[in-house]
């Protein structure tokens, strides 16, 4: 067997030779991406061995959105507050399962950041063994000492100083970016370290495919209709038309047309005019990644970085990618809805 390659770009390197290039850094935002990636390593270990140690299936409890959790759910919510909370770097958590704020204990010094996290994004594909992924976004506190509050995490996705995701998929990888290009790593579960794999992604400015569930079609605005239309192929003459995929999980959906090029949407429709996703967990540090990669993301009016959350769990319309197809989208609704 060929020794392994011993000059590769680990996590811990590349964030590091990027906290060289600011002085003022202290570090503190560098070890917080390691906690996170400590997390994922954890879940993503479990995630591997889901069918074997017999965890799935529903954990028995629902979560704030209603939704049955599933057993890897908890676990993947606990090992990411578990790997945060007793650092001194985080005055305050949110995650999507939980319907409060989580604070950090008396005894643990509170620090500068508010972390919000979705543990496991797309978990009903995990009975069926496909792709699932952890979405997380930082801010730096408003508050000024003691516990974080829900101030320091509803604050607009333009002040996050760093959001990413991590997929878990035929390999784990885990991309993030904090203002300064969006960089992945691929685990090599051989040494147990992300490695640099993709450096400073560019999302194509036109994607090859677009991906929405269409089966809700006729719940969706005039507007809307006529936009997936055109990524149809129905007005060759405003746009080309695409591919169509959907696997049912915003990371892994994210994160193909990121990579190739594409467009992911989630409108409003009728009876809920707000669609699935959630502004804090899902739709804010994927625009962030997304417009860092030279992307776009709206809701199909405003953009998203600039919304200000009202509460925790608020949900979005998103539409998300490629600059030129986003703003396709974003004109036919403009068209049709003004
Ligand atoms: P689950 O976590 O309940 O599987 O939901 C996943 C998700 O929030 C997002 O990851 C998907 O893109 C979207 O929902 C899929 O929703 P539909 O099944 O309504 O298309």
């Amino acid at each position: 067997m060929p020794f392994p390659n011993t000059s590769v770009i680990t996590i811990e390197r590349f964030i590091m030779d990027q906290e060289r290039r600011h002085p003022a850094a202290t570090g503190e935002l560098s070890n917080l991406l390691y906690d996170i990636a400590l997390g994922a390593k954890i879940i993503a270990s479990a995630v591997r061995r889901a069918g074997l140690i017999n965890i799935l299936g529903s954990a028995n409890s629902v979560n704030i959105q209603g939704e049955e959790q599933q057993q890897l759910d908890v676990f993947a919510n606990d090992a990411l507050k578990n790997s945060m909370s007793h650092t001194g770097r985080v005055c305050v958590m949110a995650s999507e399962e939980d319907e409060e704020v989580i604070p950090i204990a008396e005894d643990i010094p509170h620090g500068k950041y508010a972390v919000l996290f979705d543990p496991l994004d797309g978990s009903s594909n995990i009975d069926n063994n496909n792709p699932v992924g952890t979405i997380f976004s930082i801010y730096r506190r408003i508050t000024m000492e003691g516990h974080g509050t829900l101030t320091d995490v509803l604050q607009p996705g333009r002040s996050q100083i760093a959001a990413g995701y991590v997929m878990y998929g035929s390999s784990v990888m885990l991309v993030y970016t904090t203002g300064n290009g969006v960089h992945g790593f691929t685990l090599d579960p051989t040494i147990g370290e992300f490695v640099l794999s993709h450096r400073d992604i560019r999302i194509p400015e036109t994607g090859k495919y677009y991906s929405i569930n269409e089966s809700y079609f006729a719940r969706w605005s005039k507007g809307m209709q006529q936009a997936v239309r055109g990524l149809h192929g129905d007005f060759p003459s405003r746009i080309k038309g695409k591919n169509s995929r959907y696997i049912g999980a915003l990371v892994a959906d994210f994160h193909r047309n990121l990579i190739s090029g594409g467009i992911f949407l989630y409108p409003g429709e009728t009876g809920r005019p707000q669609g699935k996703l959630r502004l804090c967990y899902e739709a804010s540090p994927l625009a962030m990644v997304a417009e860092h990669a030279g992307g776009a993301a709206t809701d199909g009016l405003n953009r998203i970085l600039d919304m200000v959350p009202a509460t925790l769990h608020q949900r979005t319309p998103l539409v998300i990618g490629s600059k030129h197809d986003v703003e396709f989208v974003a004109e036919m609704l403009r068209e049709h809805e003004s």
